[in-house]
């Protein structure tokens, strides 16, 4: 398989900020027929296909997006996944990645002008693959989660300085973990696809201690998995969607409070 040993960052061209900060100040009749954008949507004047309450004939002027040239970053060997988050408390996101062929993560630190600093390098637990960043330990800064196999800890120090992995004992995942908090407790929980293909929820009790539960079964499709997160039936509970490598299916499993998830639905 082809390995990659370079970060590719594409940024939005200046030109296209200014596209948006003058179109701000346009006026809103922009096919400049007497009547206001919307007023001109409304009473048939004019179409609106992509509701953007813009009528289709402005829409057609605009200039395409434009993309600077990537610029390229150092990584180890064979990144995989990467994780985006602010890691050095500065209010601009960071980039993570897990380079799972050198056993190690590159930090990219953003430099506040559309770039990156250069690359550090941390140590990191066997064989990265995922990588996901949450406050884990619940001190107000970003620290990262790698798996897959076992399932490490890297606690973020402050200013983007984090300690050597830590394993997580009792924790191992075959997907992308999402740290997100399931039962509303204040702490950060785990989700993953563990290796049997079931759904895995850890709750965070505080102080290094998890327990399991939400054991859902998916199905006998083996693979690596995908996990997202969100409140998909809009009772404030966050939910969970799945998917596997080896399967079709993409299902939605339901948090039914109490530490409680069912599969209820698979598209
Ligand atoms: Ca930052
Ligand atoms: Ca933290
Ligand atoms: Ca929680
Ligand atoms: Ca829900």
């Amino acid at each position: 398989m082809e390995k990659y040993n370079e970060f590719f960052v594409f940024t939005l061209s200046p030109h296209f900020e200014l596209f948006f900060f003058a179109s701000s100040l346009q006026s809103t009749d922009c096919n400049h027929n007497g009547l206001d954008n919307r007023i001109d949507i409304a009473a048939g004047r004019s179409r609106d296909c992509n509701l953007n309450f813009v009528p289709d004939e402005c829409d057609a002027l605009r200039p395409l997006p434009a993309f600077e040239k990537p610029a390229k970053y150092p990584a180890g060997a064979y990144p995989r996944l990467t994780a985006v988050a602010d890691l050095d408390g500065d209010g601009a996101l960071d980039l993570a990645a897990a380079n799972s062929d050198s056993d190690n993560l590159t930090l990219l630190f953003n430099d506040r002008s559309g770039g990156f600093k250069k690359s550090i390098f941390l140590p990191a637990a066997r064989q990265p693959i995922f990588l996901s960043a949450g406050d884990l330990d619940q001190d107000g800064d970003h620290d990262l989660v790698s798996a897959s196999g076992p399932v490490a800890f890297y606690e973020n120090q402050g200013g983007g300085m984090f300690l050597d992995p830590l394993p997580l004992e009792g924790i191992s995942a075959n997907s992308n973990i999402s740290i997100r908090d399931f039962d509303r407790d204040g702490l950060q929980d785990l989700a993953a696809i563990s290796f049997g293909n079931f759904v895995e929820v850890f709750f965070n009790e505080g102080e290094s201690s998890w327990t399991r539960a939400g054991h859902v079964f998916l199905s006998p499709d083996q693979g690596y998995g995908s996990l997202a997160s969100a409140d998909f039936n809009g009772d404030g509970l966050l939910d969970l969607a799945a998917v596997t490598s080896n399967s079709s299916i993409l299902w939605v499993v339901i948090n039914e409070g109490n530490r409680g998830f069912v599969k209820t639905s698979r598209f």
